[in-house]
């Protein structure tokens, strides 16, 4: 395709999704995939990596990458709206859904937020029961293809329903929390929630 012929493409796709009320105010859609994120690409050691459910569970829990890799797999196909305003439609996901990683422990009667831990120390929160809704899952493939480690691989939670800083990239676990405790674009400036349809991108507005 050439650039204006791309241009149309994307302007009809968009009109589409706005008719269709899959475009959050504010958004345009994009038919490239942006690589955004704060700090450096970090390098997979399989070796190396695990991931860790803690907090209110009975037990924490521990993973292999191995281990990891064997849980049931899913696809899902979402969009993916990023507070800088471009939203990225029909993405396709292939990894396990967050309520069968949730099976592996038991968690406690006030566990009502997360934690979701990334490499680097980078965190989002998310309350809990955004987490069990069907289409967020933590994601090994997109559109038919491993996730690159641009994009977050080996494996990024995905959000659908919230703004793209919630779908936290290199993820290694999550803790379970009985309060919100704000993760790192929340910290700096970000919606604590990051709701695209209400328009939630910073605090306090
Ligand atoms: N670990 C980590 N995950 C992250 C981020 C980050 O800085 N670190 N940025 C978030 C933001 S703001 C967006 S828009 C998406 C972008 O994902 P992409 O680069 O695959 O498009 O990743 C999110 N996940
Ligand atoms: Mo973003």
């Amino acid at each position: 395709m050439t650039t204006a012929d791309e241009s149309v493409a994307r302007r009809e796709l968009e009109k589409r999704a706005k008719a269709e009320g899959r475009l959050p105010p504010g958004q345009s859609v994009t038919l490239k995939w942006p690589i955004l994120h704060y700090g450096s690409v970090p390098h997979f050691d399989e070796e190396k990596w695990d991931f860790q459910i803690s907090g209110e569970v009975e037990a924490p829990v521990k993973l292999s990458w191995k281990e990891f890799r064997a849980l049931p797999r899913t696809e899902v196909t979402s969009d993916f709206h990023c507070v800088t305003r471009w939203s990225r439609l029909d993405n396709r996901w292939r990894g396990v859904l967050f309520t069968d990683v949730l099976k592996l422990v038991a968690p406690k009667a006030g566990a009502a937020f997360a934690s979701i831990l990334a490499e680097e120390g980078y965190t989002a929160n998310v309350p809990l029961a955004d987490l069990l809704r069907s289409g967020v899952l933590f994601a090994f493939d997109h559109d038919g293809e491993p996730l690159t480690a641009e994009h977050g691989g080996p494996l990024r939670l995905v959000v659908p329903h919230l703004y793209a800083w919630k779908s936290v990239k290199w993820v290694r676990g999550f803790m379970l929390l009985d309060h919100d405790r704000l993760g790192f674009w929340e910290r700096n400036g970000y919606h604590e929630y990051g709701d695209p349809w209400k328009e939630q991108r910073y605090a306090g507005r």
